[in-house]
């Protein structure tokens, strides 16, 4: 099983399955970006629902995952080399996941 523990933000947002991709979101335009590609990727994930109406992205905890203070944000417990990456701004994380999956990116640049 993965060990996020190292991720602050997992202290108030506890993983309930640390071995699948944790998304940190709310649905807004910016967020919805990354819950269309996890879903059409098929990849495993969970979704924790950041209330940017009560500033919970301005928390010491979130961020120090995002320290822009916004969603979406994901933690892959299996990134690059098998360890966890912590990604945020919604185009990056589209780009990370299609390179992941080998999804929705053209062969031809
Ligand atoms: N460039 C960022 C923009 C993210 C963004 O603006 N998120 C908004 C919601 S759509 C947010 O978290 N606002 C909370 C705040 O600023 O307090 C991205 O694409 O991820």
């Amino acid at each position: 099983m993965a060990d996020l523990s190292n991720f602050p933000i997992t202290q108030i947002w506890p993983a309930a399955n640390p071995d699948v991709i944790q998304l940190y979101s709310l649905p807004t335009p910016n967020e919805v970006k990354a819950s269309i590609m996890l879903e059409e990727t098929g990849l495993a994930y969970e979704a924790y629902l950041i209330d940017i109406g009560k500033n919970e992205t301005w928390s010491a905890e979130y961020l120090s995952l995002n320290p822009n203070g916004k969603i979406p944000a994901i933690i892959d417990p299996d990134g690059p080399g098998g360890e966890p990456l912590a990604l945020f701004e919604s185009g990056a994380i589209l780009l990370y996941l299609a390179e992941k999956t080998g999804q929705f990116l053209s062969s031809d640049g």
